[in-house]
């Protein structure tokens, strides 16, 4: 595996000497921040952050994300513009030495969690999904650090309207008609599609989400079967989601060689609805056994990028939530730590 922390850029607090200095780091994952969704980017903008990155010893091997436009999700007529857009960016990517592009297909709303800082045990804070809060949420009025857009209170009404009169149906076929344009570009220019999973796994507002469980993902693999288009195992999305069995996709999309991104993170079922938190990484703390998966994925021959996904607020960093840089240094250690002690039992 190439172990990865993803980066925000040159507005990041946290400098990229820290992330050189995580044992075993190889690389930043990054974005173009500056560019309205569906615009292109330019080379300079994408060559500046891979010379910042290597200029720190690290490498820029994977982009995460570039946003997929509404329009293309709502299969608007204005779609065709934005795919070629798309297109052009992995192009452009492609020539910085870009391997992996994560995206996600969520339409309006990325992850969501009803607390940034949920208070834990051990006197950490993580963000967390409650059940109970959830039912009191103003998708109108939603204040959420690390998104890759946000959207003023009438935008918001009205693409929420429109999305209510979508269907699952439509929304895959969207993703199919952009799938089947950007896959070739990608097969030309070496660049692999991992798609994020919906965070959390199931339809929020009333507005369908597609990308939820291994069925979701067969149904996508068939429909566009290049190994270019393939998933970012992000085991705490998919997690969050109790009747996705982890282990067992871990290892079958490994096999499928469709794991093109690791995002490894523990959550906790709290309750006996759909409440979770934010936890450590280690299996001990959470509801997943993450050497479980992780053995499923070395079984199964899975060699790619991984990075530490979401961590605990600890030792008062404070900082954006989930994105400080202690605990997803710890998140990292242990993850070496696991694909270690795991590749070594196999020798
Ligand atoms: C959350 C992230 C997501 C992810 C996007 C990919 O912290 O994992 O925001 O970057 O869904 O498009």
């Amino acid at each position: 595996m190439k172990l990865t922390f993803r980066w925000y850029g040159e507005k990041d607090s946290i400098p990229l000497q820290f992330i050189r200095e995580i044992p075993n780091m190889s690389g930043v994952v990054t974005a173009v921040y500056d560019v309205p969704v569906g615009e292109k980017w330019s080379l300079e903008s994408v060559q500046r952050l891979k010379d910042l990155a290597n200029s720190a010893g690290l490498e820029m091997e994977v982009i995460e994300s570039i946003p997929v436009h509404e329009d293309i999700k709502i299969g608007r007529p204005t779609r065709d513009r934005y795919i070629e857009n798309y297109c052009e960016n992995v192009r452009t990517v492609a020539k910085c030495g870009v391997k992996c592009v994560c995206y996600n297909f969520m339409p309006v709303f990325d992850w969501l969690r009803t607390t940034m800082h949920h208070p834990n045990p051990d006197g950490s804070d993580s963000l967390a999904y409650s059940y109970e809060d959830f039912l009191k949420v103003d998708p109108n009025n939603l204040h959420l650090p690390g998104w890759d857009e946000s959207y003023s209170a009438d935008e918001m009404q009205s693409l929420l309207a429109t999305y209510r009169n979508i269907s699952h149906e439509q929304l895959f076929d969207n993703l199919v008609y952009f799938l089947e344009r950007v896959i070739p570009v990608c097969e030309e220019v070496g660049v692999n599609m991992a798609i994020h999973p919906d965070d959390p796994p199931w339809d929020i507002f009333g507005i369908p989400r597609i990308i939820s469980n291994e069925a979701d993902l067969d149904r996508m693999f068939a429909a566009v079967p290049s190994t270019h288009n393939g998933l970012t195992l992000c085991t705490g999305s998919f997690g969050a989601g109790r009747g996705n069995n982890i282990v067992h996709m871990a290892a079958k999309y490994a096999a499928q060689g469709r794991i093109h991104f690791l995002h490894m993170r523990n959550v906790l079922w709290t309750d006996d609805k759909d409440s979770f938190c934010e936890v450590g990484h280690c299996s001990k703390d959470g509801s997943l056994n993450m050497a479980e998966i992780c053995k499923a994925l070395i079984d199964n021959g899975f060699n790619g990028y991984v990075r530490p996904d979401h961590g605990r607020n600890i030792w008062n960093e404070g900082g954006k939530p989930g994105y400080g840089l202690y605990d997803r240094a710890l998140g990292a250690a242990y993850i070496n730590g696991l694909f270690e002690a795991t590749e070594f039992s196999k020798k």
